[in-house]
């Protein structure tokens, strides 16, 4: 799959592009969580409309790998939805984003998810996100969906930070697992 220049075993390179897609109700924090694991800070951000792209390389030092990624944040409006089929096609990793302190954005997850449907489990996580606010999405609520769906859930505040080291870790696993196989 990867061309390899050296046959050294532990001088192993790999570059190659990354694709992570963040789906979700429009402010639900996907331009931030995507700016905070890009910039590992909190930039206020105004609302996306149709689409947010950023892209950064993460490396293992230990290894010698290093992938770009690519997150796409894709706006919450409806009338953007006929070109987003086109963007989650062939990602990597689907970050499925809803507010913590807002029920709808969790209630209609539904569109969301029909949209990475293709996706394996492994690939897509649930994200509970703004935990810094006071929740009115009940834990057991939150558990049941990731466990019907067969995916990981992880609280997360894109303004504190909180998670941010599980969420980075998990990503950067599933990427590294993909060029194993
Ligand atoms: N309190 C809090 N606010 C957040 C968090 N993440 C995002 N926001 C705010 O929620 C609003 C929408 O965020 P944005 O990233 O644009 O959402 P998007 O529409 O899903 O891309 C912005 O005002 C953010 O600053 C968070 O973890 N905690
Ligand atoms: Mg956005």
């Amino acid at each position: 799959m990867t061309p390899s220049m050296s046959k050294g075993p532990s001088k192993r390179k790999t570059s190659q592009v990354n694709k992570i897609v963040l789906v979700g109700a429009g402010g639900v924090g996907k331009t931030s969580i995507a700016k905070r694991l890009v910039t590992g800070e909190y930039l206020e951000t105004g609302m996306t409309v149709g689409l947010n792209v950023e892209s950064w390389m993460v490396k293992d030092t230990d290894e010698d790998v290093s992938f770009k990624v690519v997150a796409f944040d894709l706006g919450g409006q409806k009338q953007f939805r006929f070109f987003q089929p086109e963007l989650v096609s062939g990602a990597d990793i689907a970050l499925i984003v809803f507010d913590l302190s807002r029920y709808e954005s969790f209630a209609e997850l539904d569109e969301w998810l029909d949209m990475v449907k293709e996706m394996p489990a492994e690939s897509k996580l649930l994200i509970a996100n703004k935990c810094d606010l006071r929740p009115v999405v009940q834990e057991d609520e939150a558990n049941a969906l990731a466990k019907q769906l067969g995916v990981r859930l992880i609280y997360l505040s894109a303004k504190t930070g909180q998670g941010f080291d599980k969420l980075e870790s998990m990503i950067w696993k599933q990427l590294k697992d993909k060029t194993k196989t």
